[in-house]
């Protein structure tokens, strides 16, 4: 499957461009497509990943059924025979890569949940003891497991940048009659999840959550439990007291750190072995997580 950075599907009405997905608008229904660009520190490259969309969507997939004891979700099928017929002539842009959700009324604060300290939770813990004003014991490291999970949501701020909010906030985001079902939620699919994932040997540090409401229901949206909605970190090199090199992406940063590249746009073109190599580590990600070979 060649690489593909951008699609381009003019039978059917954009409705946004996400850093790697391509968001279409079919009415009741939305087309999701993940392509295969990368983005690192927070720029996108101009370089795709050989099989990373495919990568991504096959693993939401996995995830979206995995979890469906536990919550309704958007999804509705990734078979493009039956998207609508507007969309077949654009199998070869689709096949693999995409998937056919349910349109909701989506919450506008995303539903995380940690148990490590990392990220945004490391530098919230540095300053407060606390992450989104959560107390936490004295003396946790970077990346030390917490005591029990925790729900931090955050919202997306102007800059693009997620800003993490105290639980109040959050209530007033989505309405009191939402926001503890969404916190319970979000914690008990990480408990499964993560459950799961450490019986394959990985670490689940955080993930973020999407959810919405069709006809009045709770379900999970967006993209699920993959590398650039979670911290994914191998058991076996767990190391608390610093940052865990990146699963998906530390062939990238490393190369970019090798140049003398400010880290501002536009981003520089990753050599093919970089990129053939991230592309493997995708495909590792899914055959360790699911312990199936993607063809
Ligand atoms: C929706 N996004 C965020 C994600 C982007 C933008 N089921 C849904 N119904 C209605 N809207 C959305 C969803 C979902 N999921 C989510 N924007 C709209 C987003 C990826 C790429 F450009």
């Amino acid at each position: 499957m060649p690489v593909l950075t951008q699609t381009d599907i003019p039978a059917v009405p954009l409705l946004a461009r996400g850093k790697v997905r391509d968001v279409y608008d079919l009415g009741d229904t939305l087309l999701f497509v993940a392509t295969d660009r990368i983005s690192a520190f927070d720029c996108i490259l101009p370089t795709g990943i050989p099989g990373k969309g495919r990568l991504l969507t096959q693993m939401s997939i996995f995830w979206f059924d995995f979890l469906k004891d536990l919550t309704d979700t958007h999804f509705l099928t990734a078979d493009v025979s039956e998207y609508p017929a507007v969309l077949h002539p654009y199998r070869e842009q689709l096949e693999g890569r995409s998937m056919l959700v349910r349109r909701a009324t989506m919450f506008a604060a995303e539903c995380v949940a940690r148990g490590y300290v990392s990220g945004s939770g490391w530098k919230d813990y540095k300053a407060n003891q606390a992450i989104c004003g959560i107390p936490l014991p004295a003396g946790l490291q970077e990346s030390s497991r917490l005591p029990e999970p925790i729900f931090t949501p955050a919202t997306k701020a102007q800059s693009g940048h997620d800003e993490n909010i105290p639980f109040a906030n959050f209530v007033t985001i989505v309405g009191e009659e939402y926001a503890d079902r969404l916190r319970d939620l979000t914690l008990r699919i990480y408990a499964k999840a993560s459950a799961y994932a450490e019986t394959r040997g990985i670490i689940l540090a955080d993930t973020k959550f999407e959810f919405g409401l069709i006809d009045g229901k709770l379900v999970l949206a967006d993209e699920v439990l993959t590398p650039d909605s979670s911290r994914f970190w191998p058991r076996e090199t767990y190391m608390p007291g610093g940052p865990q090199k990146s699963y998906d992406k530390q062939y990238v940063r490393d190369y970019l750190e090798t140049l003398t590249w400010d880290k501002r746009p536009p981003a520089p073109p990753l050599p093919e072995d970089v990129a053939a190599r991230t592309g493997e580590k995708y495909r590792e990600a899914y055959r360790v997580l699911t312990g199936r070979e993607l063809a």
